[in-house]
């Protein structure tokens, strides 16, 4: 818990600081039921800068192959669609991962995803000029 406090001040403090870095805000996971082998990361990714950014993949220890997915009703049917190209996040603007949207799928999941656990996962960002960077946050697994 005191951790999480620790990471919501420093994201708050990001997010204050003004304008020259993309903040990662609120990072969760679902709990998972048991048996299951999938899970799932949400977050919400402000992008103040400039530059456009594109989230173009995800890793943690918590599972063994993550990718980069969006929910959407195709047909009347919920289906999953990978983002072979990445998840943009367009300069000034915040684009959040979330339930029935875009998320970071956890396949074939190492860890338990129990409520209260705290997830490490890295984000790498490529931004418009071909640089990359990577982001590391902790998720709590939350029943929301
Ligand atoms: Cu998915």
């Amino acid at each position: 818990m005191k951790r999480y406090l620790l990471l919501t001040i420093a994201v708050v403090a990001a997010a204050c600081s003004g304008g020259d870095a993309l903040s990662l805000e609120d990072p969760w996971a679902r709990p998972s039921p048991t048996g299951a082998t999938t899970a799932a990361f949400f977050m919400t990714i402000d992008n103040p800068t400039d530059t456009d950014e594109t989230l173009v993949s995800a890793a943690t220890d918590a599972c063994r192959v993550t990718e980069l997915h969006l929910s959407a009703m195709v047909d009347g049917v919920m289906s999953m669609q990978r983002q072979e190209n990445g998840i943009p996040v367009p300069a000034s603007e915040t684009v959040t991962l979330a339930p029935g949207g875009l998320h970071i799928m956890c396949i074939d999941r190492i860890a338990d995803f129990a409520e209260g656990e705290e997830l490490d996962i890295t984000l790498e960002f490529v931004d418009a000029n071909g640089d990359s960077h990577t982001e590391e946050l902790t998720a709590v697994v939350e029943d929301r």
